[in-house]
């Protein structure tokens, strides 16, 4: 006692071991909440991965412009379209997922926070590197939940920023969370069992999490699990009606696309931004003005609306599911196939497309589509939905569906495709 009076100065403040005094803090409480995270956030990174896939990010320089992701796009596949309602679910899970986890997490950072305080900082230089994990891991789940929430609450606060930011912190955070859960899983997964088969005793290592001097509790242990379920639980019950047309999207009350459906009739369904709001105007839209122009192999078309009517029709009944993980049940769409266009200009075999909006500012203006997507029959450029012409902040004259692809390559107001060279 007394040399190491003479090392170091008496701790104070929360660096004294004696100023958390919750008794509810413990080994067996940060384990239940840690086994929760492990399996929510690896659900979180696989449908985040899946849902970076969905954009097609290796196509051209269009949907994607994270600067130099190199070896990380290692895993990137062709997205396929089918079922129809792949990213609805990925995408839903990944944001409902993410909220709901909320109240876990910041219960799991407060059961530990006492260990940030540990003094002397670092006793050796595995201690070190071990609590340099933990930075990254604290402030990576941090930096992930603040900007993926702040990208569902405030429809893209950072505009074009958003994406490189949040994927390049999954990378960094995920590394922390693995070398995490390879140090802390044993003891997790050791305290647990001891709780089921109800031992109380404190197992054969001291108990570094709990409080030397508790107070005297005022919640237990079951009911402090019951505050944080119920919180989680709370945030999903007032979220996961986004993914849903009609009275469910109602009860989405805590989260933006989430209110009264946006009027009635065949266009009532969930908009994402208006023509006013990204300043696209009737005028431009109009029968004389619009033409649209389909660029290939064979050379270059521009087309009425008309001259569209006059090709062949073609229906699908397909979603839209946007990346801030709303989306609306299917719509019964209608236009020309994106396969039949494509051959209008000479290519018959499978090709990628660029797609471009008349859309003058703002992000989402154009969006490249792989060949799989274009060769889909249910790909359409529509002009029709739900048995009437589009409405104006749908993306008449004419939008882009297609199916399983996230809402930001369904492009609206289309005012230009050009095949092959993406
Ligand atoms: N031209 C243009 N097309 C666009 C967008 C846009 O901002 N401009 N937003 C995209 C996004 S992010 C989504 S989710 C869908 C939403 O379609 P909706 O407004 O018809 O629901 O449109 C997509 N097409
Ligand atoms: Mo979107």
């Amino acid at each position: 006692m007394a040399r190491s009076l003479l090392r170091t100065p008496p701790a104070r403040g929360p660096f004294a071991p004696d100023f958390w005094r919750s008794p509810l803090r413990g080994i067996r409480f940060t384990a239940v909440l840690g086994v929760v995270l492990l399996v929510g956030i690896t659900i979180l990174f696989v449908t985040g991965l899946l849902s970076y896939a969905a954009y097609n990010p290796d196509l051209a320089r269009v949907n994607d412009m994270t600067p130099g992701k190199g070896l990380l796009g290692f895993y990137l596949f062709s997205w396929p379209t089918d079922p129809p309602w792949l990213y609805r679910l990925t995408q839903g899970v990944h944001v409902t997922l993410g909220l709901a986890l909320v109240p876990v997490l910041l219960a799991k950072l407060w059961s530990v926070v006492p260990r940030l305080f540990t003094l002397p900082p670092a006793r050796s230089l595995t201690h070190a590197l071990e609590r340099i994990s933990l930075l990254l891991l604290v402030g990576g789940a941090l930096f992930e939940f603040v900007t993926g929430i702040l990208n569902v609450q405030l429809d893209y606060v950072f505009p074009g920023s958003f994406y490189p930011l949040h994927f390049y912190g999954a990378w960094v955070f995920f590394g922390a969370f693995l070398a995490h859960v390879v140090l802390k899983a044993p003891v997790a997964f050791r305290n647990l069992r001891a709780m089921r088969e109800g031992s109380g005793e404190p197992g054969d290592e001291p108990d570094e999490l709990a409080a030397p001097r508790p107070d005297r509790p005022t919640v237990s242990r079951r009911g402090a699990f019951g505050l944080v379920g119920g919180a989680s639980l709370l945030l999903f019950a007032t979220s996961a009606g986004r993914s849903f047309d009609g009275p469910l999207r109602e009860t989405a009350v805590l989260t933006p696309h989430g209110g009264p459906e946006p009027g009635g009739g065949p266009g009532g369904f969930q908009i994402n931004k208006t023509a006013a709001y990204v300043g696209v105007r009737a005028g431009e839209t109009s029968e004389e003005a619009w033409r649209l122009t389909v660029a290939g192999r064979s050379g270059t078309a521009r087309l009425s609306r008309a001259d569209l009517l006059g090709l062949p029709l073609h229906s699908a009944d397909l979603p839209i599911a946007c990346v801030e993980g709303w989306s609306t049940s299917d719509q019964w769409w209608r236009g020309v196939r994106l396969r039949d266009l494509a051959a209008l200009v000479g290519h018959d075999e499978p090709v990628d497309v660029l797609v471009e909006s008349l859309q003058r500012r703002g992000p989402f203006r154009r969006a490249a589509l792989r060949a799989n997507q274009v060769e889909d029959p249910r790909s359409l450029l529509a002009l029709f939905v739900n048995g009437e012409e589009l409405t104006l902040d749908h993306g008449y004259p004419a939008r882009i569906i297609v199916p399983a692809a996230p809402g930001v390559l369904n492009t609206k107001w289309v005012e230009r495709l050009t095949f092959g060279e993406v």
